[in-house]
C-alpha cells in the first residue's frame, strides 16, 4: 500500500511528467555570441522534437560591391536561394530595415517579384517585412500616405499557391494572397481560387498599417486533416515597429485542390501583384526585407529576439536562423535585424505549435559572449485537453 507520503510523491511526479509533456518551452540558458552572425546556444526543455525547415532567409545583405539599384541575388543573404525572377527583377534599395539593403519591388512602372519554389506541402511559415519609403506611395494611390480613393485589387503583399498558374481561374488554385486589400478597409487573407476570406486587420479600427515605418507581417497556415474539406488553422500577426503587435487567429478550409485536384503549395510569391496605374505608379516603391519561409511540420517552431520580456507587448522583433534543434537545446544563428548594438533583448522559442517561453529570457545584444543566467521554472502546469 501506499503511505500518504509516495501517494503525495506520486501525484506531483505525475504532474511534472504530465506537465512535462504538454509544457510550453522554458529556456534555461544562453550562451554565445549576440551579434549578429554570431552562434547562440539555448538550451531549456518543451521546445519540441520538431523544429523548422526553413527554405529561405534574405536579408538582402548583397556583397561588398552591391550597390542601391543593382539586381537582387538569387542567393539569399542568410540561407537558401529563390527560384526565380518575375517578369522583372528586384533591385536593391537603400531604404533598409536590416542594413545595409531592403529589396525593391517597383520601379519605372513595373512590379519587380521574387519568386520561391517550395516542396508540396500544407503548412506553412512566412515571415517579412515591408515599408513605404518617405515620398512614396501606397499602390493605386495617388497621394502620399494616403490610402486609394476606392477599393481594387490593388496590392497583394505575398501570395502562396500551387505552382506558377495558382492564381488564374482553371489553374492550379490554392492560392491565399498573405495579406491583401481588396476593398479599400479590410486587409484579408484570401485568394482567386481558394474558398478562405478572412478578415486580419481594419484600416479606421484595426489598423497595423503605417505610412512612416516599417512593419513586419507574419503567418502561419497550417491545412486541416483533408485539406480540401477540414478547416485548417490560421495565426497572422503584424508588427508595427516601435507600436503595437496584433494578432489574428481562426480556423478555416485553405485548399481548393485546383485544376489539379492536390491540396498543395509549392510556391511563394514577393511581392504577390501590384494593380495601380500609370497615373499611381509614379511614386510607388514599396520596399521589402528580411523574407523569411519555412515549410512542413514545424514551420511555426522558431527563435525571436524581442524588446520586452511579455511577448504581446514587443515592439520590435527579429528572427534568429536555427541550426539545429532538439527538445532541450537549439543552436541558432543571430539576426538582430533593426536592433541596436548593446540593446537589450528578449529570447522567445516558439514550438511546433506556436506556444511560447512565458517570460522572455533577457539577453544583451553585443559581439561579446554570454549571458548564462538561469531563470526560475516556469509553465509547470497541467493543461487539462489537447
Ligand atoms: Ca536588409
Amino acid at each position: 500500500m501506499f503511505s500518504k507520503k509516495s501517494a503525495t510523491l506520486l501525484a506531483i511526479s505525475t504532474l511534472l511528467s504530465v506537465s512535462n509533456v504538454y509544457a510550453a518551452p522554458n529556456i534555461g540558458t544562453v550562451t554565445g555570441s549576440l551579434a549578429t552572425g554570431g552562434i547562440v546556444q539555448i538550451t531549456g526543455s518543451g521546445f519540441g522534437s520538431t523544429g523548422p525547415n526553413i527554405d529561405l532567409f534574405d536579408e538582402f545583405s548583397g556583397n561588398s560591391t552591391s550597390k542601391a539599384g543593382d539586381v537582387v541575388s538569387l542567393t539569399a543573404s542568410d540561407a537558401g536561394s529563390w527560384s526565380s525572377y518575375g517578369t522583372y527583377q528586384p533591385t536593391y534599395d537603400t531604404n533598409f530595415h536590416s542594413p545595409p539593403f531592403s529589396m525593391r519591388t517597383f520601379a519605372n512602372d513595373r512590379m519587380q517579384q521574387l519568386q520561391k519554389n517550395v516542396n508540396s506541402t500544407t503548412e506553412a511559415f512566412i515571415s517579412y517585412w515591408i515599408s513605404l519609403p518617405q515620398g512614396s506611395t501606397f499602390p493605386g494611390s495617388t497621394v502620399i500616405g494616403s490610402y486609394p480613393a476606392s477599393g481594387a485589387s490593388y496590392w497583394k503583399l505575398a501570395w502562396i499557391m500551387d505552382g506558377p498558374t495558382g492564381y488564374q481561374s482553371g489553374g492550379t488554385g490554392d492560392d491565399i494572397c498573405l495579406p491583401t486589400y481588396p476593398d479599400n478597409t479590410y486587409w484579408r487573407l484570401m485568394g482567386n481560387n481558394t474558398p478562405l476570406n478572412f478578415p486580419v486587420g481594419r484600416r479606421d479600427t484595426d489598423d497595423w498599417f503605417t505610412f512612416n515605418g516599417w512593419m513586419r507581417l507574419s503567418v502561419w497556415l497550417k491545412g486541416g486533416a483533408i485539406p480540401t474539406v477540414d478547416p485548417g488553422s490560421i495565426w497572422f500577426q503584424a508588427l508595427t515597429e516601435g507600436n503595437r503587435l496584433k494578432e489574428y487567429t481562426g480556423n478555416a478550409v485553405l485548399f481548393n485542390g485546383g485544376s489539379n485536384g492536390i491540396a498543395q503549395w509549392t510556391r511563394i510569391n514577393f511581392p504577390g501583384w501590384y494593380g495601380g496605374t500609370t497615373a499611381t505608379n509614379v511614386n510607388l516603391r514599396p520596399v521589402y526585407d528580411d523574407i523569411y519561409v519555412a515549410t512542413g511540420p514545424g514551420a511555426v517552431a522558431r527563435v525571436e529576439i524581442g524588446d520586452a520580456p511579455d511577448y504581446a507587448s514587443c515592439k520590435n522583433l527579429a528572427l534568429l536562423l536555427p541550426k539545429s534543434w532538439s527538445d532541450g537545446s537549439i543552436s541558432a544563428e543571430v539576426h538582430t535585424g533593426s536592433f541596436v548594438a548593446n540593446a537589450q533583448a528578449y529570447v522567445y522559442v516558439f514550438d511546433a505549435n506556436n506556444v511560447h517561453n512565458t517570460v522572455g529570457f533577457p539577453v544583451s545584444l553585443s559581439g561579446q559572449s554570454t549571458s548564462t543566467v538561469f531563470s526560475p521554472p516556469q509553465n509547470l502546469r497541467v493543461i487539462s485537453s489537447k
